[in-house]
C-alpha cells in the first residue's frame, strides 16, 4: 500500500484544496492529511476561520482522505513520515523547494497550485 502525506490548514475549504487532495490521493492508495492546529497557524501568522475540531471534521469527510492528524510545529514531517510509514510527501507548489529535506526519507511531490481561488480572496470576494 503506497502512503501519501500533506499538510496544510485548509480553512473555508475551497476547489484548489479539493483539487490538491484529489491529485495527492491519485499518487497512493491511503492519504494522510496533516492539519494545521490553531496554535501552529498562529506561529504561521494563519488566522483560520474554522477552529481544528471543525477543520478536521471537514475533512475526514473527503472521500480522498483517509486521516486527519495534527500539524502542531515545523519540525514533525520527518517523525510523521516515519511514524506513518509514508512513501510519498506532497504539496502545492507555492511550498517548492521548501520541503526537499524530506528527500532522505520519501518521494517529495510538489504539484501545481490551483489559480483563481484561495482562502484569502474568499474573504476578500466577500468583504
Ligand atoms: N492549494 C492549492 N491551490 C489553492 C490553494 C491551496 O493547491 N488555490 C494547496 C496548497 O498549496 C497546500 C494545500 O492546498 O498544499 C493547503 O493549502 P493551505 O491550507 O493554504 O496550506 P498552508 O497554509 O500553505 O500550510 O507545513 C506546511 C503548511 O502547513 C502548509
Amino acid at each position: 500500500m503506497k502512503k501519501v502525506i500533506t499538510y496544510g490548514t485548509f480553512d473555508l475549504l475551497h476547489w484548489g484544496h479539493i483539487k490538491l487532495l484529489k491529485r495527492a490521493k491519485e499518487l497512493g492508495d491511503y492519504l494522510v492529511v496533516a492539519i494545521s492546529t490553531d496554535e501552529f497557524n498562529r506561529l504561521k501568522h494563519k488566522e483560520a476561520y474554522h477552529s481544528f475540531e471543525h477543520r478536521k471534521l471537514i475533512l475526514e469527510a473527503i472521500r480522498y482522505v483517509d486521516e486527519v492528524i495534527p500539524e502542531n510545529d515545523w519540525e514533525q514531517k520527518i517523525q510523521d513520515v516515519k511514524d506513518h510509514n509514508i512513501d510519498i510527501f506532497v504539496m502545492g507548489d507555492d511550498w517548492k523547494g521548501e520541503f526537499d529535506f524530506l528527500e532522505d526519507y520519501c518521494k517529495v511531490v510538489y504539484l501545481p497550485r490551483t489559480t483563481g481561488i484561495s482562502t484569502t480572496k474568499i474573504k476578500d470576494d466577500l468583504r
